[in-house]
């Protein structure tokens, strides 16, 4: 990972004010480490094989190299971070492609109401496309002003900040819109299907 000519268009989401306890959602506590959660092995595909590919119901599907993603416009997100482990990070900052870009490069069916984000390895995470336009997720590709570590899903991982970070699916690969929502990998093993830590939607039945 060289090349780093990532263009900015000014930081999304900076700091309104407000105590720092009136940011942390129930039942969580504030940390300051960034803990690794991965249900298997990190894959590590070479940037020349990585594509990124946005499929299922739309008319033509769209896909970039690892070259071609580099050149979309980037944007720096400061945001708040809460994962059902019961841990929430403040002020994470990251850089990364708005998936309202991705979506500018394909035509939706009138159908699509839900995505799906596949990545390496076969981790899937399902997301209602209410939740993920109008600046609410990206594509990141740098943390803390770095390319994103492998184990924090480098190359590139998706970040839905305003929902537990299960949804953030690390090294992901691709999305696909779809009709009918479909559990994910955590989701069908009983997390919640929708996960607003605002709502302590950790699992099924909360
Ligand atoms: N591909 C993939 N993405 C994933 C996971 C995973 O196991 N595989 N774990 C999820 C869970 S449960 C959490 S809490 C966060 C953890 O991200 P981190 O390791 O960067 O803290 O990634 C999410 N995205
Ligand atoms: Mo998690």
């Amino acid at each position: 990972m060289s090349e780093e000519p990532f263009v900015s268009r000014g930081f999304v989401g900076k700091r309104r004010g407000g105590e720092q306890k009136d940011r942390i959602p129930p039942g969580q506590y504030l940390t300051d480490d960034f803990p690794v959660l991965s249900a298997g092995p990190t894959p590590y595909t070479p940037l020349d094989q990585w594509t990124f590919t946005m499929e299922g119901l739309v008319k033509e599907k769209a896909s970039w190299t690892w070259q071609e993603f580099l050149k979309l416009p980037m944007q720096k997100y400061m945001v708040d971070i809460s994962c059902v482990t019961k841990w929430t990070k403040l002020d994470m900052q990251w850089e990364g492609v708005s998936l309202d870009t991705l979506l500018e490069h394909v035509e939706l069916d009138r159908q699509a109401m839900f995505v799906t984000a596949y990545s390496d390895g076969g981790y899937t995470t399902n997301i209602p496309l209410t939740d993920v336009i109008n600046g609410q997720s990206f594509i990141a590709l740098k943390y803390d002003d770095k390319p994103l570590a492998p184990e924090h899903g480098g190359p590139a991982r998706m970040v839905v900040p305003h929902l537990y970070f299960w949804k953030s699916a690390k090294w992901i690969r691709g999305i696909r819109l779809m009709e009918k929502d479909k559990p994910g990998f955590w989701e069908a093993l009983g997390y919640h299907n929708r996960g607003d830590p605002w709502k302590e939607e950790r699992y099924w039945n909360d």
